[in-house]
């Protein structure tokens, strides 16, 4: 992709952890590389269709100079999300502090920290077979598309459907959202359980009833196979309850690990029942 960088632009502020260096300040220095598709400004000419650099600079400074963090690591995410969400063409960041008068007590020559962030498309199945389960995930839909770090691109209809699995239970309510979120996969998990706990989600009977389910179903083209995290989710292809939503928003949304669409997994799947 494109990039445009600001290198090392030059701001006085107050973050540290000592008072001293919030009450003196000190010169800190910000790199940001901008990852985007400048064909559209490059063919017209037109400002409005990139980001305006000069404005950024200024609204870096800005941001640093209103905000006291004690970490570089919160002055950068903080600075990261802001960017992120003031400058929609921008898809991806690397941001850098550098803090070069930092109180060490030893000569170096400096100090810095570089976060990546960058806006994945990912797919979330929502799930409900207690309680008002219309609310409860229209709720939860409301919860995802007000975080900062996520932005609702498209919602299903919701299906009512029967229990998948050996439990007899009520049938479900179920549907799917595509998102867009700067949140690593195992930080949008984290997230997602939050509401789960939230609408009062205890973890009892293994595939038993359950207020609230939200599940990573897709996150971009990532494969991850960790201790607490599997995606893309390993039983979507046996799951109409999830591919009836997700094709209804993206049946082209592509499974890496399958090598296949989910409108392709939802037609393998009625041959098969
Ligand atoms: N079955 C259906 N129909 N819908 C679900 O959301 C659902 N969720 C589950 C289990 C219990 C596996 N079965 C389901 O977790």
């Amino acid at each position: 992709m494109d990039k445009i960088t600001i290198d090392k632009l030059k701001v006085f502020c107050n973050h540290g952890v000592y008072e001293e260096e919030k009450s003196v300040g000190q010169n800190f220095y910000v790199t940001a590389e901008l990852y985007l598709d400048t064909y559209p400004a490059g063919i017209s000419d037109d400002l409005s269709k990139s980001v305006n650099y000069a404005g950024l600079c200024h609204d870096i400074t800005r941001f640093m100079q209103e905000n006291c963090y004690n970490l570089i690591e919160a002055a950068a995410e903080n600075l990261s999300a802001h960017i992120l969400a003031e400058n929609t063409a921008v898809r991806a960041l690397d941001l850098t502090v550098y803090k070069p008068e930092a109180p060490i007590g030893l000569p170096f020559k400096n100090v810095s920290l570089t976060i990546h962030r960058e806006w994945q498309k990912a797919y979330i199945a929502l799930g409900s077979n207690i309680g008002d389960s219309r609310l409860i995930l229209d709720n939860a839909s409301e919860k995802i598309s007000a975080a900062p770090e996520i932005r609702l691109l498209k919602k299903s209809s919701y299906i009512l459907t029967k229990p998948y699995g050996e439990v007899e239970q009520e049938d479900f309510l179920n549907g799917c959202l595509e998102i867009e979120t700067y949140f690593s996969p195992q930080h949008l998990l984290e997230f997602l359980h939050k509401i789960e706990n939230e609408a009062g989600r205890t973890r009892e009977i293994h595939w038993g009833p359950r207020t609230l389910d939200l599940d990573i179903i897709l996150y971009g083209d990532k494969i991850i196979n960790g201790e607490f995290i599997t995606v893309p989710h390993q039983d979507m292809h046996n799951r109409m309850f999830v591919l009836e939503p997700l094709c209804e928003i993206a049946p082209y949304a592509y499974n890496p690990v399958l090598a296949k669409n989910a409108l392709t997994l939802k037609n393998e799947l009625l041959q098969k029942v």
